[in-house]
Formats: structure tokens, sequence, C-alpha cells
């Protein structure tokens, strides 16, 4: 019989900054899906990628001083970049499409060129208002405050000649698709889209820019870029071989089943898109899920805020599928969700360290214990006792699958933990240490607790498969499962395992995470990674006012040896140098330089001071000029260094 097909999105992301928890969030849900529906027995097609052109990125290149295709190419492929990070999250993507592929690139000149063939697409002049960060035009009308309604900030006018895609003839119809269809998920983001972007009018939408060249060339008028969503959206269906012969699956995979977005970009997904498919004839996707965002003090994560989360800090530091799990069993997948590190230590402690790694871990040791790690085929099972937990196992997949398919991770999550709750507690219940004080009478009882205890384990397991791959298949492989006993048919199997298994024990899979010390190395990799965003090196750019020569020539600059220096009381700043400066009277100069250097390595040292200043008093001592040092700022930490002479200039020798 033929699989059951499956094709799933991300957004494709913007190579602009490197990428954050959020964009995480995102992706490991895509992967849950395609993992989930892989397990189900479909055959799928989970697309990611990066939508790489666009005057931000012309801009950010300009300012690294390289090309913008060697920025992308060093933020997608480079070292901790996109395609590493997916990597290291264990993101199972069939494809990866970059927009500035050759084969994206020359559909999207065909998609153009067909839009404008069949009068969808025309010349015109853009007047409006842009907001370069987010490379959005918008209408007096949809500005908040006169500002950018997606980010807030200001925007500028904007008037050139452009190609405008007839996004109003649609409107009907992308109104009907919205109200009438399922199209848009959840259903809350409905009435929004209708109600502020249908209901007040659909303008045309500017498809084409002159004012930078970052872009797809429109073929038939030079001079003309691809403006960002015909580009950017059409990578759904270039990536399965539309308009171009490096793939051939779009008979295959078209349409979508769904696309994952995030809710600030599901109006592009669900009014621009579907029109944009019905201007070409295509059939259009079965779903757009606009899922909440991860919010970090209440408000959008963004490198420009200086907000940010890095997935691979959290990674390393917790595990892998620790933070998968935690991302989607905490924050309900269609809201927003206030992320914070307690809360995924919390998580990781409750449900990944207590309720289901105990229980393996428990179960498994017991299973050593008490049968030398296989348990005997003589079991006795104890209707009252165990039904409970049976009906839950044989119940579990069928609910879980209820909420995989409505996209409710954070449901489908807690039916399997209620299970693992019911499980631990049944293990109080038949308190197996005290059955195993008697293994003549209650021998057979244990085996059946303790099967009972793997078969609750191998379905959980199974099912928490796409969310913690790695994870799940080592509870499998723990619990002596097997591939025909891990299987999505065998989860509703009940005692699939063969009675006389064998256990193998393995490591902890989940260690208790120490609050305090997580949250004091997090914030310790937090503070460098904020040091390392800054720059390398800051200078004054500013040079002081001019002076005069001969004002200049009034200032006594001498070379000075150190006769002494001590700490000064009380201070952590200064320093008390005795001072040969040739006059044979010793000069006292104090200097708050404390933080660079130690008393002793200065004794005997050839310094520069200026030493006709007037004397000033420093915590109640008189110094009687300045030493000269060079300061500048680097990652953010303030540098000073003295400037030390070559010894054998004399103490008194004057500068100029
Ligand atoms: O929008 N929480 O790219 P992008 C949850 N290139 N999701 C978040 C998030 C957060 N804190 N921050 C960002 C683009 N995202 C376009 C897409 S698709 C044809 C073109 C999500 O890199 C965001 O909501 O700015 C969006 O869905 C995705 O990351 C990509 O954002």
């Amino acid at each position: 019989m033929e699989k059951k097909r499956f094709y799933i999105t991300t957004p494709i992301y913007y190579p602009s900054d490197k990428l954050h928890i959020g964009h995480t969030y995102c992706t490991v849900a895509t992967d849950a899906m395609a993992r989930y529906k892989r397990l189900t027995g479909c055959e799928v097609m989970f697309l990611t990628g990066t939508d790489e052109h666009g005057q931000k990125i012309e801009d950010k290149a300009r300012e690294a001083g390289v090309t913008p295709q060697q920025f992308v190419d060093g933020i997608v492929q480079g070292e901790r970049g996109f395609l590493d990070l997916w990597k290291l999250m264990n993101i199972s993507n069939d494809r990866f499409i970059r927009t500035t592929d050759g084969y994206h690139v020359s559909a999207i000149q065909k998609i153009f060129r067909k839009m404008y063939d069949n009068g969808d697409i025309y010349k015109g002049t853009y007047k409006g208002k842009y907001c370069k960060p987010c490379e959005s035009f918008w209408t007096e009308s949809q500005l908040v405050d006169g500002k950018c309604p997606d980010c807030g900030r200001q925007v500028q006018d904007a008037e050139e000649e452009a190609y405008f895609f007839k996004l109003s003839k649609y409107a009907g119809k992308v109104q009907h698709l919205l109200e009438d269809t399922d199209f848009l998920e959840p259903r809350s983001r409905v009435n929004e889209m209708v109600n502020n972007f249908i209901k007040p009018g659909l303008e045309d939408l500017c498809v084409s820019r002159t004012s930078f060249t970052w872009g797809i060339p429109v073929d038939f008028d030079p001079g003309h870029v691809v403006y960002v969503w015909v580009d950017a959206l059409s990578n759904y269906i270039t990536a399965l071989g539309y308009e171009n012969d490096q793939y051939d699956d779009y008979e295959k995979f078209w349409p979508a089943d769904v696309h994952f977005v995030g809710k600030e970009i599901v109006r592009f997904h669900s009014i621009i898109w579907p029109a944009m498919l019905m201007s070409l004839g295509l059939p259009l996707p079965k779903k757009v899920f606009g899922h909440g965002w991860l919010l970090l003090d209440g408000g959008k994560m963004s490198k420009s805020k200086g907000n940010v989360v890095d997935p691979y800090i959290l990674a390393e530091m917790f595990g892998v599928d620790a933070l998968r799990f935690f991302l989607l069993r905490t924050f309900p997948f269609g809201s927003d969700g206030n992320f914070s590190n307690e809360a995924l230590i919390q998580t990781i402690n409750v449900d990944l360290a207590n309720d289901l790694g105990n229980l393996l871990s428990r179960t498994v040791s017991m299973v050593g214990k008490y049968f030398g790690g296989q348990l005997p085929k003589d079991q006795a099972r104890d209707l009252e006792k165990d039904s409970d937990l049976i009906t839950a196992i044989t119940h579990l997949r069928d609910k879980y699958e209820e909420q995989m398919e409505k996209f409710s991770f954070q449901n489908a999550l807690a039916e399997i933990f209620k299970v693992i709750d019911r499980a631990n507690k049944y293990i109080d219940e038949n308190a197996p240490w005290v059955l195993a004080k008697d293994m003549e009478a209650n021998g057979p009882r244990l085996a059946f607790v303790l099967y009972h205890l793997l078969e609750t384990l191998r379905v959980s397991a199974i099912l928490l498969t796409p969310f913690m791959p790695a994870s799940a298949a080592e509870i499998l492989r723990q619990i002596g499962a097997d591939e025909r006993t891990s299987t999505w048919e065998s989860a509703v199997s009940w005692a699939a395992l063969p009675k006389d298994v064998t256990v193998i024990r393995g490591e902890n899979l989940f260690p208790r995470i120490d609050a305090e010390k997580a949250l004091k190395q997090l914030e310790e990799a937090a503070e460098a990674a904020k040091k390392a965003a800054l720059p390398a090196l800051e200078l004054e750019p500013q040079l002081a006012e001019k002076v005069d020569f001969d004002t200049f020539c009034k200032s006594d600059f001498r070379a000075v040896k150190v006769k002494d220096c001590q700490p000064v009381k009380k201070s952590d700043k200064l320093l008390k140098f005795t001072l040969d400066d040739g006059t044979g009277t010793d000069r006292q100069i104090l200097s708050g330089i404390a933080r660079w250097y130690k008393p002793e390595d200065l004794i005997g040292k050839t310094l520069m001071a200026i030493v006709n200043l007037p004397p000033r008093k420093m915590m109640g001592q008189e110094s009687q000029g300045m030493l000269i040092s060079a300061t500048h700022t680097e990652k953010g930490e303030e540098c000073l260094n003295l400037l030390i002479l070559d010894d054998k200039i004399p103490a008194g020798a004057k500068m100029c």
C-alpha cells in the first residue's frame, strides 16, 4: 500500500544574525511533527531553509566589509551557524533551501514572469512607508502611532518605480478561504487577518525594488529585483522542483499539509501566499498554523534589544533532548510563552529527572536486583491493582494522537506524563521492595509489577520519540525493546514486550540539575556572550580641540623614576608614587591605576609625567602632577597602559 504523504515546512529564516531560542522553538516543533508523522508511517517531506535576500542583508554585509553572499554563507554554513545548530538540535529536515540557490533564483524569475504575463503583476510607483529592519512596506493606516506595527520602530517615506501584485483582486476569495475553511489556525488569528487587513481594503503589493541590488533580478526589467515575499514564499514550491530541474517532488508533495509560521508572518502566509498561488493557478496549502512567540521579560527576543537566548549554550548545558522537550512541554504552541532559565531547569528536574528518569532507573535497577536483569515468564496479574494503569496505557496513543493532530504538543506530552505519574504511583501502591522480601511467595507478582512498568516505559518512549529522539531510543534500549516492539503499531498493543524480557542498565538519562549552580553558569555565559558581541576595540573617535603651539609648550612632560609605590589606604583605585624627577627633591603623584598595576611591579620603572599641573588633594594626600598613560576600551572593558620609558632615559629628561 502506498504510504500517506505529509509535507511540512518552517519559515525560512533570515541569516542576518545568529539564531536564538525563538527560532529554535519553531524548528523543533516542526521537527517533532515531522518525526511524529514518520512514526505513524507517513512519507514525510520536511523543509526548512534560509531567506537570504534583501536590503537588511545588503546593509549588514557592507558593515561587515564582505559581499552579501559571503555574509550569508558565514551565517548559514559557518561555525555555529544555522546548519550547525540544526544538526546539534537533531533536526531531521529532508531538504534545506537557500534562496540564493541557483535553481530557486531561476524559478523565481519564471514565477514572476508568469504572474506578469497573466496580468497580475503591473508596473507603478510605490509611495508609502517603509520599515527598514522589517523590510516591510506599510500604508499610513496600518501604522501604529506612526510607527511600524510589527516592531514599533520609526518608518520612512518611500517612493520609487516598482512592480505590484494585484492582491486586491483576490480579496474576496482569500476572505472566503479564511472565514469558511480551516485553512488558518488557531482560529483566533482569522479575525485579526480579516478585520485588520482584508476588510479595510487589501492594497496591491509591492513586489520589486530598485533601490537595492541584493535580490533576484527581474529578468525582463533590469534594475528591478524581486522584493521579498514572491521570493521568500515561493520557496515552498521551488524546493520541491516547481519550475526547476533540481528536484522532482512537486507532484508528490504539493499542496503542503501545513506551514508552521510565527504569528507576525501569518499575514503573509494566509493572505499573500494563497493569492499568489491562485494567480499561478496552483493548489493551496492545506493549512497555515501561526504559533506564538517565546518572550523574554514580556517582550519578543531580538538581537537589537540585546535579549536573545543562545540555544547553543542551553543545549550544551542541559542536553539537546531536554531543551527540545522543554520548549514543547511548557508553551502552548498557538500562544506566546515566557521563556526563563528557571522554568527550563524546573521542567528538567520535575518531568525528566524525577518522573521519567526515576521511573526508568528504578524499574531497570529492580529488574536487575530482583531477577538478575531478566524477568521470569511466570507472572501474576492482579486485576484490581493493575487495571487502572493498563487502561491508561492502552488509551494513551489515541489521546496523544488526537492532540498531535491538532499540533497541541503541550497536551500530547501532558497525556504521556499523566501515565508516567500514574506508573510512579503504581510503584508505591505495589511496593516491590516489600514483595521482594518473600520471593518464593511473591516472585510472580513482583515480576508482573515490573513488567507492567516496563510496558509503561515502552509506550511512553515510543510516543516521546518525536520530542526526544535520542533519549527515547535509549529508554527503549534499556528496557529491552527491539525494532518490533518500538513501533507506532506496537504502542497500542499491551504486553508487546516478551514476558521474559532482558533489560540493560544504562547511564542516568536525565541527571538532576543543581539550579543555583546552573543559573550562575548561565549568567556567566550570557555575560561572556554579551562581551563577545561588543566591538573588539573602542577608541575615542573624536580628536580634541586644537591648542596653539605656545600653549602646548607650556606643558612640562618629564621622565620620572619610580622610587617607591604604595597602595593608598581605603582606596581601591589609587596608587601613591614617590618619584625622582631629576630636581633632587622627591615628587609625589597619586594615580588611579590600581586596577591595572601592582605597586611592586612599577618600582624602578621610568615613566612619563606632566609635572607643572597645580597640586591637588586626593584622599587627603597631595598629588603633584599626573602620570601619562594610554586608555581604550576592549570588549567593553576599560584598558590602561602606563607609558613606560626605556631605562636608559635619565630622570628629569624633558619630553617634547
Ligand atoms: O520572518 N519566538 O524570518 P525570521 C517564536 N524570512 N518564534 C520566533 C521568535 C520568538 N521569539 N523570533 C522569531 C522571516 N521567531 C522570514 C520568513 S517564510 C517564507 C519567510 C520566528 O528569521 C518568527 O515568528 O525573521 C518567524 O516565524 C521565524 O522565526 C522566522 O523569522
